[in-house]
């Protein structure tokens, strides 16, 4: 869920506790896609990234352009005025009819995908508006094989990612859906989320993501808002059945923790909510490169992350041992915004120089080198290697250097070497202009 506190593992999920698959950990760049009705309208007000804003302010101004089903209900909401001004107070649903991805080219945006460096793709299968991207048991037509898109969306995504040769995964809302219940919009934290969690929702989203597994097995099973109640305990539509149905399919398939206090393969946070959970093993923090995870036609570059600076985003979270999953928004069309693609392509010609440093890496001991903002400094470990990330050109000098870090062995991504002053654990030298923008990788040897 989005605010809460850390959950506690449960003992009868015990059993499906395991090591983090390698593959996951070595990945460190997943690319997450949002896509459904709300990619129509496409409208937020961008306030700001979760966690930094008061709760009390977010849901009526919710710069989640994929919970505008829910925004347009709040009475007053700046939303439900666009809603009405736009599209003279239509019901949302008429968003699945428009909803024309006339220019989607699964193949072409999996290329563009791998070519930052990702190693696996995640993209919605159902959000909390409940319509679902292929032809779902029980959706009674409200999916995107009988209406709109007239195709399944997740078996197209599915193909195209295996034939990119990446890991696939599935984002599913299990907690949230607004048309299977008729709860009112959500407006606060203190609402508990209004999930619906009597039986025949449970059976529904059993029947959903059984059905994903077997038609698609996943790599990545991505819950979200946890898992309704009446699910939980071991019966026949709990989510043990689920996770056991899962790794018998998939044995080095992970799970994300948003099933509730249950079972997970590794944690979440959220832009800047949930970073406590760092250091409990495997962690994967997203985000959109704007303040959305939907298309929203209201960002503008001052809400983007640059080129350079989802650079320095994803190294740092690689630095602290996690994986980056960084959202595409995709437009109603299919296509991927011009921002969203400069950003990517940024990342992707960055990767390409400096990726060998970063895929597949550790974390460096902080004993060894230590990481600093000023300058912008972040350290990863490959083998026998120490690899700093630094964000400044010119002469500068990096503090907190131990002499397991061998000076004399410093050299650039390409093996040009570089001459290193050191004064105790100072390090001095002039960095050159960087060949793609973004924090210049130096490798050094470690002797200890
Ligand atoms: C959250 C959701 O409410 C957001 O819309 C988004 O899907 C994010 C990844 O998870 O909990």
């Amino acid at each position: 869920a989005m605010f809460k506190d850390d959950p506690v593992r449960p003992e009868n999920y015990q059993r499906f506790e395991r090591e983090l698959p390698r593959w996951f950990s070595d990945a460190k760049l997943g690319i997450f896609v949002h896509w459904g009705p709300y990619s129509v309208p496409a409208w937020a007000e961008p306030i700001g990234e979760l966690g930094t804003i008061e709760k009390e302010y977010w849901f009526a101004h919710n710069p989640y352009a994929e919970w505008y089903y829910n925004t347009i209900r709040i009475e007053d909401s700046p939303a439900a005025q666009h809603q009405r001004d736009a599209f003279g107070g239509a019901p949302y649903d008429d968003f699945i009819d428009q909803w024309n991805p006339e220019d989607f080219d699964p193949d072409d945006f999996l290329a563009l995908v791998k070519s930052t460096g990702a190693g696996y793709f995640v993209p919605t299968t159902k959000h909390h508006d409940g319509v679902t991207l292929w032809d779902a048991p029980g959706t009674d037509g409200r999916n995107t094989v009988a209406r709109g898109p007239r195709r399944d969306l997740v078996g197209a995504f599915e193909k195209a990612t295996r034939d990119a040769g990446l890991r696939f995964g599935v984002y599913y809302s299990g907690g949230l859906d607004w048309h299977f219940s008729d709860l009112p919009p959500i407006t606060g934290d203190d609402q508990q989320f209004g999930r619906p969690v009597d039986a025949a929702y449970a059976e529904y989203a059993y029947t959903h993501v059984d059905d994903l597994i077997e038609r698609y097995s996943p790599d990545v099973l991505w819950g979200d808002i946890e898992w309704p109640d009446a699910g939980k305990p071991s019966g026949p539509f709990s989510m043990e059945r689920l996770f056991d149905k899962f790794y018998a399919a998939r044995p080095d398939g992970v799970a994300n923790d948003r099933w509730g206090e249950t079972h997970w393969d590794f944690r979440t946070s959220e832009y800047q909510n949930g970073l406590s959970v760092e250091g409990d093993g495997g962690w994967e923090n997203c985000r959109g490169i704007g303040y959305s995870f939907g298309h929203n036609t209201l960002e503008d570059e001052t809400h983007l992350l640059s080129g350079p600076d989802a650079v320095k985003t994803f190294v740092d979270i690689v630095s602290r041992g996690g994986n980056l999953l960084l959202n595409v928004g995709l437009t109603a069309r299919g296509t991927v915004p011009d921002l969203q693609r400069r950003t990517l392509e940024h990342l992707a010609a960055w990767n390409a120089v400096n990726g060998e440093a970063v895929f597949g890496s550790a974390t460096l001991d902080h004993g060894m080198a230590a990481p600093s903002d000023e300058p912008w400094l972040r350290w990863t470990r490959t083998d026998d290697t120490a690899n700093a990330f630094v964000d400044a050109t010119d002469v500068v000098t990096l503090a907190g250097v131990s002499d397991s870090v061998d000076a004399g062995s410093a050299r650039l991504a390409d093996g040009t070497p570089i001459e290193v002053a050191r004064d105790g654990g100072a390090l001095t030298l002039t960095l050159p202009q960087p060949e793609v923008a973004g924090p210049t990788l130096i490798r050094f040897d470690l002797t200890a």
